[in-house]
């Protein structure tokens, strides 16, 4: 089993062996019977293992193409995993355009632990490498960003990381494994909010991490079990059942996202287009080398005031004006105030983002309606 459709749709599952059940049954179930001192079957306890959530993560890892998977409650309980690898005194080095809520982690929760994170900004590899620093433990990137959806070179930089020694993590929500795989680029630890296009229906909250080495996954289970922040089985089995059709979604959402991105660049109402997939975005040869598609995130600049801005998101019915991405169903975002508010203004500007960007997550709805849509609320 080779191809990624066929993993998405089988990996980690086979019809269970008590019913023939040909999906994976939800083991709703928070203990498992032992027979005597040691004896069970693998299965001890739904926090240390749960067979949902095994067939779930051994998914998500065969679609990155790596060794061992590891599934969380949330994007942001697997982050808080990998970054339970550093201890005191540790420095981080992230990308500059990032989700709020992992730059929010990174200042006001890992930094009480005297972790110090630095910021480089998003695009050329040299300039990581200038700001490593002895006790630089993890390289983080996200590629494509949120919400600038710049691009970072994942294979200099896992070349730059690992002559340091360094660890480097890949936060690939954005393009989900079926447009990129960093671990085959030399990444060691792939990040994903499994809430956005993994699951891709806009109904769980989830995350998860897949790696290679097995020394690091050893660490993080561990830290999996002791800490606790892991997925129900139910959830699980909606996360699997949603990967099902990942291949399927990411073709559409990558259509969609580009006739979305053609028509915006041409509007007059919108200043900016950021879409990798654009010959005049500054990474799209980057993109086309590293990504075998751009996704559906499509941002941009609006031409008007903040006022002009909320008359514009209040305009779209078949666009939802929410938080979050990657589900079948189109939304939009005002990073500023909702998934980024907790930038400060002055550092979030300084970044490129403007209080005039508005992020789409392009559906998988028919593009004749998108499109649409995008005309009347923009219409003067
Ligand atoms: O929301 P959660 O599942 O905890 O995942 C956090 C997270 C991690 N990484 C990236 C790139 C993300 O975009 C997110 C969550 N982002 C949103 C909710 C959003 O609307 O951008």
């Amino acid at each position: 089993m080779t191809k990624f459709s066929t993993k998405a749709i089988h990996a980690g599952q086979e019809p269970d062996p008590g019913t023939g059940a040909v999906m994976t049954p939800i083991f709703q179930t928070s203990t498992y019977a032992q027979t005597g001192l040691g004896g069970h079957k693998g299965y001890e306890y739904s926090r240390s293992g749960n067979p949902t959530r095994t067939a779930l993560e051994e998914c998500i890892a065969a679609l990155e193409n790596g060794t061992y998977g590891l599934a969380f409650a949330s994007g942001l309980a697997a982050e808080q995993a990998i970054l339970s690898l550093l201890k005191s005194g540790d420095h981080l080095l992230s990308c500059d355009d990032l989700y709020g809520g992992t730059y929010r982690i990174f200042e006001r929760v890992i930094s009480r632990y005297n972790i110090e994170t630095g910021y480089v900004t998003t695009g050329k590899p040299e300039d990581y490498e200038k700001a490593i620093q002895p006790n630089t433990k993890l390289i983080w990137l996200e590629t494509p960003t949120n919400p600038l959806l710049r691009l970072v070179d994942i294979r200099a930089i896992a070349e730059i990381a690992h002559r340091h020694n360094i660890l480097l993590v890949v936060d690939n929500t954005f393009s989900s494994p079926y447009f990129q795989r960093p671990l085959e680029l030399g990444a060691d630890i792939v990040l994903h909010s499994t809430t956005k296009y993994i699951n891709g229906h806009s109904d769980v909250v989830g995350g998860a991490l897949v790696l290679n080495d097995h020394e690091t996954y050893e660490a993080i289970k561990f830290y999996q079990n002791a800490a606790g922040g892991i997925p129900g089985p139910f959830d699980s089995w909606l996360t699997l059942r949603g990967i099902k059709t990942l291949a399927v979604r990411m073709r559409q959402h990558e259509e969609n996202a580009f006739s979305i991105a053609q028509f915006l660049t041409e509007h007059p109402r919108v200043q900016r287009v950021y879409y990798p997939g654009l010959a005049s975005h500054p990474d799209y040869a980057l993109a086309k080398r590293q990504m075998s598609g751009f996704g559906g995130m499509v941002s941009f600049d609006f031409k008007g005031t903040l006022e002009d801005v909320d008359q514009l998101v209040r305009k779209l019915n078949v666009f939802t004006f929410a938080e979050s991405l990657g589900g079948v169903e189109s939304l939009v975002c005002h990073p500023a105030t909702m998934t980024h508010g907790s930038i400060p203004k002055e550092l979030r500007e300084s970044r490129g983002l403007t209080d005039t960007l508005l992020r789409l997550s392009v559906g998988i709805e028919d593009i004749d309606d998108l499109l649409l849509d995008l005309q009347q609320a923009l219409a003067d």
